[in-house]
């Protein structure tokens, strides 16, 4: 045992501690951080900034040289918006199934804030960060600070406790010795698959750069076990009486599929059973697109073949799912009468949803059990030819969404296409469907190349299209859905799978909002390409607004006309590949699926960062959805196109169900 004591400052310590922990799974061993994002103010520039620092000059002169860094140090990233690092973090957790992560260093008040979104992010996508806010002097003395709240009825309130409630641990340290008792608590709620999620340790300025006399125990490397909980028999028992009395049985598989690195299990559950698999956007690929009982995407978004499948299910089981809202059609796509939920989730809350049978237990160890325990048992005759003929009527679809020829088979045809709300005409279709940029990366990209996306109409176009090779090659953020995620996380996909081609989806709404990082990637000499989808305006939100009755009001990168007052008149002549050329980065402008194709093999091959910019159309063509969406209409409203919207919506919430 190592005695004795260290005087370090908490900034100092803090550094030392992290960089000593370590994750192990199925017997492999990692460094639970990868190191830190950062960005400096006052609040951490002399206290974790300088044990970064210190960290970083004691390796190198005790001669570590930067392939490998030294034992006592964690390597430092210099971000743009500390928004945009915690994205990136996340993205690196994610990419390595929640055993590795980073930590975020932020100054005190807007410089913590700005995590505040990043936070929520990763809690809700169960994914681990450390978020480090700096705050205000535990001693008061110099009160008030540059950017301090002064809370009326609290002064030990500050800003960063609107971290409480998107964190699953949040801890204050007041004096250095608190860390004792609270870092390796938060190295549990990090590594604890069913608790995981954001955690915050806020600093106060003055606390970082104090000195304490620290056990040197404190700083001995750490191995937290990531526990693979196994089903109680009971619960197996139970589950498996419910699966065994299903005629039409359902696997819905979620992003616990994915991070527990079950695809195996669920393909072998999969075979033994033949209960076809369908998947949310966090659990795509989990099984591969062309595997005859794969069925494709499930919900809101999801295609003609899983919500038919899932309409008709009389048992549906939910392996690592959360059930939003769009895997469930908002409540209405599991419409069987008597349907019953048996849900495998290591996190008992999510596997209490819809009075399930449940299996509390990790996806992999729980499906090979259920397996075993489901020997014989097989679903009604002439299912698995059913399944079949739907999945390959949907391919068509596919298909035809991808090669561009989806509309002329179908959705052009009509009067309502040509005009919109306002009778004014408004399809000139003259640019490329995003459907067919799909098509070509669908096609070029290895099983190992991660596509990423997080919000707009790509996501709900990707859920019902994309043809998903690995679990790997899906990285769809659809909890938290941020705009400004995927540029981020492109960054911190591609420091988790360095010799992966990182292809991010980028609106140009979200571009606009969010392309800091850019900066970063560039920084640190990293190659991604990022397909900047130019439509000017909000496609989705547009589409939305419309079926809602709202007219697309708002939703399109207009300048003010004067005559209308509205903001409706000439396009906006801002250009955003020059914009994005402005970073340094190689920009190829492409209208056409054939430049668009050239233009991703140049890129995939290059080792610089690109951007396709890409223009595509506002108006789709999309693929044709068949369910619903819950977004509530104006229930009283002067506007024809609002009235004709509600009827509409209150005839289709009559579907909806409570699963009780
Ligand atoms: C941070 C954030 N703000 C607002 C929204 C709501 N929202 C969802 S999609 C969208 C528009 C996205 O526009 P763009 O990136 O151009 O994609 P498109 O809809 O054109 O496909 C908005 C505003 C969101 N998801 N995230
Ligand atoms: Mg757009």
């Amino acid at each position: 045992m190592t005695s004795g004591t260290v005087r370090l400052t908490t900034g100092q310590a803090l550094v030392r501690f992290l960089a000593h922990q370590w994750t192990e799974r199925d017997g492999e061993r990692r460094r639970l951080f990868a190191g830190v994002f950062g960005i400096f103010g006052h609040g951490n520039v002399a206290g974790l900034g300088q044990g970064l620092l210190q960290a970083h000059v004691e390796a190198v002169e005790a001669g570590y040289d930067g392939e490998e860094h030294g034992p006592d140090e964690l390597p430092y990233l210099m971000a743009r918006n500390e928004q945009g690092m915690v994205h990136a973090a996340v993205a690196y957790a994610r990419t390595t199934n929640r055993l590795q992560t980073f930590a975020c260093t932020a100054s005190i008040g807007p410089g913590s804030t700005n995590m505040v979104t990043g936070a929520a992010l990763a809690t809700i996508d169960r994914i681990p960060v450390l978020l480090l806010p700096s705050d205000v002097f535990a001693t008061r003395l110099p009160d008030p600070v540059l950017q301090q709240l002064e809370h009326p009825l609290g002064p030990d309130v500050t800003v960063n406790d609107a971290f409480r409630p998107v964190s699953r641990y949040f801890d204050r340290i007041w004096r250095p010795e608190m860390l004792l008792a609270s870092a390796p608590q938060a190295m549990r709620v990090l590594t604890d698959p069913a608790e995981t999620g954001a955690v915050t340790l806020a600093l106060p300025q003055d606390v970082q750069a104090e000195a304490y006399d620290w056990p040197v125990e404190f700083f001995r490397d750490r191995t937290w076990h990531v526990a693979r909980p196994v089903p109680e028999p009971a619960a197996l028992a139970r589950a498996v009486a419910t699966i065994r009395s299903a005629r039409r049985p359902l696997l819905v598989a979620g992003g616990g599929v994915v991070y527990s690195q079950a695809s195996d299990a669920l393909r072998a559950f999969a075979e033994a059973t033949g209960i076809p698999v369908a998947d949310t956007q966090a659990g795509k690929g989990a099984i591969a697109w062309d595997h005859p009982l794969a069925v494709g995407g499930v919900g809101a978004t999801g295609n003609d073949a899983a919500n038919a499948l899932a309409a008709s299910a009389d048992v549906v089981i939910g392996v690592g799912t959360r059930w939003t809202d769009f895997t469930t059609a908002s409540h209405t796509v599991f419409a069987h009468e008597d349907v019953r939920f048996v849900n495998l989730n290591v996190a008992a809350f999510d596997a209490a949803k819809h009075a399930a049978d449940m299996m509390v237990a990790d996806a992999r160890t729980g499906l090979t059990a259920l397996a075993d325990a489901l020997a014989g048992y097989h679903p009604e005759d002439g299912y698995g030819d059913e399944i079949a003929e739907r999945v390959a009527a949907w391919q068509g679809v596919t298909d035809a969404c991808y090669d561009g020829t989806f509309e002329e088979a179908g959705q052009g045809e009509g009067g309502d296409d040509a005009v919109d709300e306002t009778g004014a005409p408004r399809r000139e279709r003259t640019a490329m469907a995003q459907t067919q940029v799909f098509g070509v990366l669908n096609e070029l990209m290895r099983p190992t190349d991660v596509l990423i996306n997080a919000a707009g109409s790509m996501p709900g176009d990707l859920q019902c299209l994309w043809r998903a090779s690995s679990p790997e090659q899906y990285h769809l953020e659809y909890g938290y859905s941020c705009m400004g995620y995927e540029i981020p996380a492109a960054l911190g996909v591609k420091l988790a799978r360095p010799d992966a081609t990182v292809v991010a989806i980028v609106g140009d709404g979200t571009y606009q909002m969010a392309p800091q990082e850019i900066a970063t990637i560039v920084s640190e000499g990293l190659a991604v390409v990022l397909v900047l989808l130019d439509n000017g305006g909000y496609a989705s939100i547009g589409a939305l607004s419309e079926s809602r009755g709202s007219q697309r009001f708002g939703t399109r990168f207009r300048t003010r006309n004067a005559g209308t007052r509205a903001l409706d008149g000439a396009p906006t002549p801002v250009d955003l590949a020059a914009n994005a050329a402005s970073f340094g980065v190689r920009v190829i402008r492409v209208t056409t699926p054939e430049e668009l194709r050239a233009a991703y093999l140049e890129a995939a091959a290059a080792d610089e960062t690109t951007i396709v910019h890409a223009v595509t159309d506002l108006y789709g063509a999309n693929p044709p959805g068949s369910a619903w969406w819950d977004v509530p209409v104006a229930e009283t409203s002067t506007l024809p196109s609002t009235q004709r919207a509600r009827a509409e919506y209150t005839a289709a919430r009559a579907a909806q169900r409570t699963y009780l």
